[in-house]
């Protein structure tokens, strides 16, 4: 008897082997895996300094040494390629010989923010059967030991927890993997998600590798290019936009900066001389208020990254005069597709679009809702298929069937116009989630942890407008009949009981007695959103 087929894996959806090749031809894939082109770095940029956190440097060589040896700690630990590992670390530089040692391993990080708490790493470690947990041992009065151990007791798969900053204290043979291939995952990336349970993104070396590269060039980054990681590292924004994986292939400089207040951040940038940041639009705002009365020397400063989330014209027209340097716009996704504003783009480009995509083989429609690709320069839904967009989640064959169209296409739930020049303009968003000055928030995940108190019989959230965050999430609360009374307080408690992140806690609770409908019966999100007496 023959043995039956294995079901076809939902772990990562391949490219059409026609696409696939295009993009190799295209010279976009170019058979690289992040070990080899650790290596290469090693070999033309060796002694130079690549990463800088407080009084601690490694150098180019230094930064493979160390990836070997994490990688071969792990490896006497008993994790193998193709296992996942989640890591949840801060900005320290710790961070890449952990992510780029499981690179080397073939073992793919399961990327998750610090902010993350029981709810999220719980299900992150659960749904991808990870063998262990990096964490930051304390890390801003918060203890990741106490979390591990919760998540492990939760979940059965969780072997290990390694404490990064315990890491290669323990001499380890050095591990030098051979049989990782860069069309594989290399590692999983939290989606913004709009669902009830967060997505994970499975990127290949050479995928990932090509929007690096570009990113890097479009960026003009070089050797002389100094980063500040203001913003978590592991964000894809931070890391490959052209973030820290962009300034290592230019030869540059990484400077971990802890929190990124002006009261943290405008220091290191004095003493390292930073040249380029990213910011999301909230912090971009507190940056130009702090600059005004600053006393730090900012003049190194010739790059701001402002992304995540819409900056406003108006804040982004202030960035020249009050900081001193140029601003680019980036509108991105985990998901794969981003747009930069090009340096050489006219100010009222650079000032009012969210940029155009980095590869000439991005595909882009803008549809109505029935995928009717709309008139040249109105308004609709973004569509993107191109060679580092991902064709489906990880392990989520439901959900990839409404997620992307049956020709490959990414549904970003992004509501877009594009400019004659291929710019983009990002006018609004059909997805049901909360972007809270650039950290996503998806509804129906608060919403079924709020559903889950015994005295609340239905529970709808929206984004409210908010001058500072651009929007804030606002909890609408049907009671059942006869339950005891609840304050703002308890119900907010009760999210954070919970375990969830803190920022997915409700800003704001309101008890209602009913939800508006649509037409066809469902909660118009649209009509909560403008109920009376909200601002
Ligand atoms: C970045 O990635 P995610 O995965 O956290 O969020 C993606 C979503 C987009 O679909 C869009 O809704 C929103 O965030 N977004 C923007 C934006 N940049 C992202 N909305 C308006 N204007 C922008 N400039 O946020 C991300 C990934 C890589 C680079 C930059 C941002």
């Amino acid at each position: 008897m023959s043995e039956p087929a294995a079901p076809p894996s939902t772990d990562f959806t391949p490219w059409p082997a026609a696409t696939a090749d295009r993009y190799r031809a295209a010279g976009y894939w170019q058979g690289e895996t992040f070990s080899a082109w650790l290596h290469g770095l090693a070999a033309r940029f060796g002694d130079r300094v690549a990463v800088v956190d407080g009084q601690r440097r490694w150098t180019y060589a230094e930064l493979d040494e160390a990836a070997s040896r994490t990688a071969g700690t792990f490896e006497g630990l008993g994790v193998s390629r193709g296992d996942r590992v989640v890591v949840q670390l801060p900005n320290i530089g710790e961070f890449l010989p952990v992510v780029l040692g499981l690179f080397r391993l073939g073992a793919l990080p399961v990327f998750t923010l610090p902010s993350h708490r029981r709810a999220e790493i719980g299900h992150l470690a659960a749904a991808t059967d990870a063998v262990a947990y990096v964490i930051p041992g304390v890390w801003e009065r918060f203890d990741y030991h106490a979390l591990a151990a919760e998540v492990r007791a939760a979940v059965p798969s969780l072997r290990l927890v390694i404490d990064a900053t315990a890491l290669g204290q323990e001499p380890s043979e050095p591990f030098d993997g051979t049989d990782v291939s860069a069309g594989d995952v290399a590692f999983l990336q939290l989606s913004g998600g709009s669902t009830g349970l967060p997505k994970l993104i499975p990127r290949t070396h050479d995928d990932y590798l090509y929007s690096v590269r570009a990113s890097a060039e479009i960026c003009r980054l070089s050797s002389d290019t100094v980063y500040l990681v203001a913003l978590p590292v592991a964000h894809n924004f931070t890391m490959s936009s052209p973030g820290v994986l962009g300034v290592l292939h230019a030869g540059g400089r990484v400077v971990m900066c802890p929190a990124p207040s002006p009261a943290v951040a405008f220091p290191l940038i004095a003493a390292q001389r930073v040249t380029m940041t990213a910011l999301v639009p909230p912090l971009a705002l507190v940056w130009l208020d702090a600059a005004a009365g600053a006393t730090d020397d900012l003049s190194s400063l010739e790059l701001l990254q402002v992304g995540g989330a819409r900056l406003a014209d108006e804040a982004a027209a202030r960035v020249r005069p009050v900081l001193g340097c140029a601003l680019q716009q980036v509108f991105g996704m985990a998901e794969g597709l981003v747009n930069y504003t090009r340096h050489d783009d006219p100010p009222e480009l650079v000032v009012g679009t969210q940029g155009r995509p980095i590869s000439p083989d991005d595909e882009i429609r803008i549809v109505d809702s029935a995928d009717v690709e709309v008139p040249a320069g109105t308004v609709g839904h973004l569509l993107t298929r191109g060679p580092y967009t991902i064709r489906g989640y990880y392990r989520a064959a439901e959900h990839n069937a409404v997620a992307f169209t049956a020709d490959g296409f990414y549904r970003t739930g992004d509501l877009v116009r594009q400019l004659p020049s291929g710019h983009l303009v990002v006018e609004g968003r059909a997805k049901d989630q909360i972007n809270r000055g650039g950290e996503k928030i998806a509804a129906e995940e608060v919403e079924n942890h709020l559903l889950a108190h015994p005295a609340v019989l239905d529970a709808s959230i929206v984004a409210v407008p908010d001058p500072v965050l651009g929007e804030r999430s606002c909890a609408y609360v049907i009671l059942r009949s006869g339950a005891p009374a609840l304050t703002a307080g308890q119900v907010r408690a009760f999210v954070r009981s919970r375990g969830l992140a803190a920022y997915k806690v409700p800003d704001r609770v309101e008890f209602v007695d009913s939800f508006p409908q649509t037409a066809v019966g469902k909660v118009s999100k649209a009509r909560l959103r403008h109920r009376e007496g909200l601002s």
